[in-house]
């Protein structure tokens, strides 16, 4: 079975991580959110790209999630000494990542291009490719009126300002990567990692192209909420802000057109009619994800109810 995953940072990469363990490169391809990079001090930093694929080369921090396991923080802290900017925390070996891949860049090599090589550097064989070599910027729009960049939104404010509304600048003429497209043209499957549907998969399929190839393929997503609450992150907060209650049927909702099938917490089983209902073939089980264990136990699950569906609608 051919898969492609969309997803954004630390929830995403779990699964993914996961999905990795069971499928062979061939059968894996990995879509990836770019509109939360960035640039600072500098550099030019996709943290969702970089967890992806720590994560995937067992390189990821597993108290945060993001940034590199074993870090040292010897020039973060001279940064500081020197009173420099330090809301956005980069270690020693991360650096090194921001490093090359701004210096790549400024050479003119793609995105995508610095990427492979990165995955390749990594040990990475499954391919994980940025949704667009072109810029897209989220930008959180808050209710007093402000326009956050997201990480000054999600780090430096600390997700406190209250949301009204996202925009993805750029992503109107950003063009899908053809690599991806060419690979979500072939694929059985489509899974919507457990990533923030508004401001981790929205900008994925706000890019032109993608959600009109997914229309024709069978979408599954795996709910980032449990019981009302986001697995990491401000997902929960968001919903209630926008006037929503965050429920994993106000997931599976948010993906009205797309989805085929929805994966979501025993806890909220109580959902499950009202899913049901729209016509998307549900899956209730446990999507905790603690440990490795945890990932392939629901990647496994996740594709054997790939599979399910896949025979139901031949
Ligand atoms: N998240 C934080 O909450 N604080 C940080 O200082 C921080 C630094 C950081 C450095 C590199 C990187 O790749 C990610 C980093 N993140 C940090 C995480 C990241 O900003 C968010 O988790 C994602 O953008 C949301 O998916």
């Amino acid at each position: 079975m051919k898969v492609v995953a969309l997803a954004g940072g630390v929830g995403g990469a779990k699964l993914v991580d996961g999905l990795a363990a069971l499928l062979n490169p061939d059968e894996l391809s990995v879509i990836v959110n770019t509109g939360d990079d960035f640039e600072y001090l500098s550099l030019a930093i996709s943290p969702d790209l970089d967890t992806v694929c720590y994560t995937l080369a067992d390189l990821a921090n597993p108290n945060t999630g993001w940034g590199r396991k074993e870090e040292t923080w010897h020039v973060f802290d001279a940064i500081q000494s020197l009173g420099g900017l330090d809301w956005f925390r980069l270690g020693d070996n991360d650096l090194a990542t921001h490093l090359l891949r701004t210096n790549w860049l400024q050479q003119g090599v793609p995105l995508s291009v610095i990427t492979e090589r990165l995955c390749s550097l990594w040990g990475i064989e499954h391919r994980v490719y940025p949704m667009s070599d072109d810029p897209v910027r989220t930008i959180v729009h808050t209710a007093s009126g402000e326009a956050l960049g997201f990480q000054e939104y999600f780090v430096h404010q600390a997700c406190q300002p209250e949301v009204a509304y996202f925009e993805f600048e750029g992503a109107e003429n950003a063009r899908a990567l053809p690599q991806a497209m060419e690979t979500l043209n072939a694929c059985d499957l489509v899974i919507l990692a457990p990533s923030n549907p508004w401001v981790s998969i929205d900008p994925i399929l706000e890019v032109q192209g993608y959600r009109s190839v997914m229309r024709e393929k069978p979408v599954m997503a795996v709910s980032p909420l449990i019981g009302g609450k986001a697995l990491k992150g401000p997902a929960a907060k968001m919903y209630q802000e926008l006037g929503i209650r965050p429920t994993a049927f106000a997931v599976a909702e948010h993906y009205e057109g797309l989805l085929t099938a929805f994966v979501f917490d025993h806890v909220d089983r109580g959902e499950l009619e009202k899913i049901e209902a729209c016509r998307i073939i549900p899956l209730v089980t446990d999507i905790l994800m603690k440990d490795e264990q945890d990932r392939i136990r629901l990647a496994e699950e996740v594709l054997l109810f790939g599979e399910r569906i896949l025979n139901r609608s031949h």
